[in-house]
């Protein structure tokens, strides 16, 4: 690997350039959006590294394998330069707030942590400044499906659900792209399953298995209280962010701080201090008695799903919708009928939603605003408001932060706020 291609240039791909240049590489790099065409520069290389965002589908991809050159990705590239140690985490859901918490926790104990990769530092960036750090790395099956040489010493998968169908070829390659980023983990290492999961339970490690949240299993939540291997970790009630499924990522990096030797009451502290990730069932206040949640970064059924259950019966306005992503909103609809006192519909799913929970109470709106507007307008005091789009946000916005950001926006602009205000 001498002469290099990089395609994407968006955060990854620079920084992989930047990793590239300073390692006395010959570098080449490009991008779809500029019109530039990748396939003149194959005879020019030996390797291509691409940015997480190009699916297997692309011209370049297909003809660099075709061609025996290697592909690898950004996340791959940045871990042949790195001496440190890596912490992996990877889920369909879950994975940021879990990669945070487990940062804070490391953070807090020991010294040259590092936190990058799917939540927003590219690993190379990483590498760059710190290449003997203590890494907490979020992955996604994008980067995971180009790992080739990747070792982490401690993984977790949390969980495993439909999605990005419009990226992977099937489910069983999403599936595959997950699973391999743990797949060669040696003795001395570790990974942490869903033991409640199947698809989960099953992957391959040659490290230790250890197995969440089943009763009586290595970690588990039991009358209120998180235990693993023996010991009790924390109270659920202590916690500031909502719902069960942010109880199972609490469990997951406080585990994983345990193995690494963080004290407890450093593990406790930092939970019981920490009030989630912006746009993530983010608490957004009470406005005229209406509590507001933020959840822009809801992609999947199973992210509106674990949203909804945070609530009480019959008390939820919620938004939802974006561009399709093919998810099965049939699932959820016994769910919504539960929990939900009006849902209003935007963007392009908009339609297929309101076929999939027939008999709800399901409304179009034509755009957030306008769905923000009515569904303040329903709104009864200890009402709750929901933004959980369950959705990918590119058809009207650039991406889920955007997105989050003009909901906030509407909500100071349309609610009317709390008379203790
Ligand atoms: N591009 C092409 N051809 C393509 C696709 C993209 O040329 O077929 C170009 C675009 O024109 C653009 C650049 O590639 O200029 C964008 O690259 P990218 O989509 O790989 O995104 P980056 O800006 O490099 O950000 C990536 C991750 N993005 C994706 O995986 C889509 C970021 O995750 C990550 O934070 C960042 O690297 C740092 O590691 C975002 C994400 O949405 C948050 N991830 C998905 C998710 O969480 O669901 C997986």
């Amino acid at each position: 690997m001498k002469r290099v291609l990089v395609w994407g240039l968006g955060i990854s791909g620079r920084w992989a350039v930047e990793l590239l240049k300073s390692k006395g590489f010959e570098v080449y790099a490009g991008d779809d959006a500029k019109g530039d065409n990748p396939l003149e520069y194959l005879d020019a290389v030996d390797s291509v590294v691409l940015s997480p965002g190009i699916p297997p589908r692309h011209p370049l991809w297909k003809e660099t394998e075709k061609r025996g050159l290697e592909v690898i990705g950004e996340l791959e590239l940045a871990w042949r330069f790195f001496n440190g140690k890596a912490i992996a985490i990877t889920g369909t859901d879950g994975k940021s707030t879990t990669t945070r918490l487990t940062y804070l926790m490391l953070k807090a104990y020991h010294e040259n942590v590092q936190e990058g990769g799917n939540i927003g530092t590219p690993f190379s960036q990483i590498v760059m400044k710190n290449p003997s750090s203590l890494v907490v790395l979020e992955v996604s099956s994008f980067q995971g499906k180009t790992l080739k040489t990747f070792r982490p010493h401690i993984g977790a998968f949390l969980n495993f659900s439909e999605d990005h169908l419009d990226w992977h070829e099937s489910l069983e390659d999403y599936l595959w792209s997950k699973r391999n980023i743990f797949s060669r983990q040696g003795e001395g290492d570790f990974l942490l399953l869903n033991a409640l999961q199947e698809s989960v339970r099953e992957s391959y490690t040659a490290g230790r298995k250890l197995y969440l949240l089943e009763d009586g299993s290595d970690g588990y939540i039991k009358s209120g209280r998180a235990y693993f291997l023996g010991e009790e970790l924390f109270r659920v009630e202590g916690l500031k962010i909502k719902g069960k499924h942010n109880w199972h990522n609490a469990l997951f990096a406080s585990a994983m701080a345990r193995l690494m030797g963080v004290p407890t009451e450093v593990i406790r502290d930092v939970l019981y201090n920490f009030s989630g990730l912006p746009y993530r069932l983010e608490y957004m206040g009470s406005y005229a008695g209406v509590e507001v949640y933020n959840d822009s970064k809801s992609t999947t059924v199973n992210s509106l799903t674990s949203a909804l259950e945070s609530f009480e019966k019959g008390r939820v306005i919620l938004i939802v919708g974006g561009r399709d992503k093919g998810g099965n909103f049939e699932d959820v609809k016994a769910l919504v009928k539960e929990k939900t006192k009006a849902c209003f519909l935007i963007g392009e799913a908009r339609e297929r939603i309101a076929k999939a929970w027939q008999g709800c109470q399901v409304y179009i709106a034509n755009s957030l605003e306008e769905a923000v507007r009515n569904a303040f307008s329903v709104a009864k005091p200890g009402d709750v408001v929901l933004f959980s789009p369950a959705c990918a946000s590119f058809d009207m916005f650039r991406d889920y932060r955007e997105r989050g950001e003009k909901f906030k926006e509407l909500v100071l602009s349309l609610a009317q706020p709390s008379a203790e205000c």
